[in-house]
């Protein structure tokens, strides 16, 4: 595929008023979150889940790409009709997740390299036959004071991996989703998260240079610059969305057409109010900056399913709404009052 359909591709995916769902939960994640709302995780159940957000009526309004797991992207709808081709026919271009996920570092380490190039070549062929147009990669960076990480050779390697990712992606003729989170897990402050996403950010487009990634064909997933979870003291909205856009000018280079945040465990309400906010400046930015949510987007959803036939439509509600109210946040045109719309 050409540079420019790369390019043509990362753009329509981040492009406001729309963005990208994340659906690709290893079987083991989705099973931790059947498990909450007392689903038992079969195939079966994970395919009914899945055609459930698939199904949502006008979903193509607000969704440009939805990314899937391997298990997901081999089903179909109860139509028989394959995940690939129906979203494709939706005008939703389906994204696939190609990493196969962390392991530790060494033995006795806390810390996780994210797996997957073995291989990869041959999963993409087969990825691409089955529909997918774009790929996905999460490095997952925690940070610990007292355990002083992340150390710089957990950020290499990672940072290395995506890099090695990205390039293999394109060479294939996909677009890879570039995502390096780190994890608001912790109790550090917004600054420890800036000085580590800009460290790992600054890492990543030198690796990605040095791999020759063509940065008009690749879309950044990152974290948003924000207070750890277990932190005292919790950064206003403004003061996120304000240095999330300093730490992207400090480090991503205007080639790269689109940003699409992750909510990393941030509130449903949360992750749209930051993003909106950036989006309200009028600060010049030189990419779409967009969402590429999972929790964020599917938590209503699953609390409104709960595995019951009869409440499909409702969670579809519950999707529906944190869809276009995220794509109102791509707009900057978002307020709390939509919350409180009727979204039958
Ligand atoms: C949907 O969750 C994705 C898969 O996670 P596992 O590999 O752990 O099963 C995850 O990579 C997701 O795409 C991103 O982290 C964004 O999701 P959130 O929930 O942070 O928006």
């Amino acid at each position: 595929m050409s540079h420019n359909k790369l390019n043509e591709i990362a753009k329509n995916l981040s492009k406001p008023p729309k963005g990208i769902l994340a659906a690709d939960e290893s079987t083991n994640t989705i099973s931790k979150r059947f498990n909450d709302i007392k689903v038992e995780s079969t195939d079966e159940n994970r395919r009914k889940y899945r055609e459930l957000l698939f199904k949502t009526k006008d979903l193509n309004k607000f969704i440009s790409g939805i990314i899937l797991f391997d298990e997901t992207i081999r089903q179909s709808t109860s139509e028989k009709v394959p995940f690939g081709r129906f979203l494709n026919d939706l005008g939703i271009m389906p994204g696939i997740k190609v990493d196969t996920g962390a392991v530790p570092i060494a033995p006795e380490s806390i810390e996780k390299v994210t797996e997957g190039l073995d291989g990869l070549g041959k999963r993409l062929i087969e990825y691409k036959e089955l529909g997918a147009l774009f790929t996905k990669w999460r490095a997952i960076i925690d940070i610990n004071e007292e355990s002083r990480i992340p150390s710089d050779y957990l950020i290499d390697l990672n940072c290395s991996n995506l890099a090695r990712y990205a390039k293999i992606v394109q060479d294939h003729g996909m677009v890879p989703i570039v995502e390096p989170e780190v994890l608001m897990d912790g109790a550090h402050s917004i600054e420890k998260c800036y000085e580590v996403t800009s460290k790992t950010q600054k890492l990543l487009f030198k690796k990605l240079d040095h791999n020759d990634v063509n940065l008009k064909g690749i879309l950044l997933k990152p974290n948003m610059i924000i207070s750890g979870r277990k932190s005292p003291s919790q950064a206003s909205i403004s003061e996120v969305a304000s240095q999330t856009v300093k730490c992207l000018k400090e480090n991503v280079p205007k080639d790269v057409p689109g940003i699409v945040f992750l909510s990393g465990g941030q509130s449903n309400e949360l992750a749209t109010q930051h993003l909106n906010e950036m989006n309200k400046s009028n600060e010049e930015k030189p990419w779409n900056l967009s969402f590429s949510y999972g929790r964020a987007l599917q938590q209503p959803t699953l609390n409104a399913w709960q595995g019951n036939d009869n409440k499909i439509s409702n969670s579809q509600n519950a999707l529906f709404k944190r869809s276009k109210l995220n794509s109102s946040a791509t707009l900057g045109k978002y307020s709390e009052d939509l919350e409180n719309s009727n979204y039958e």
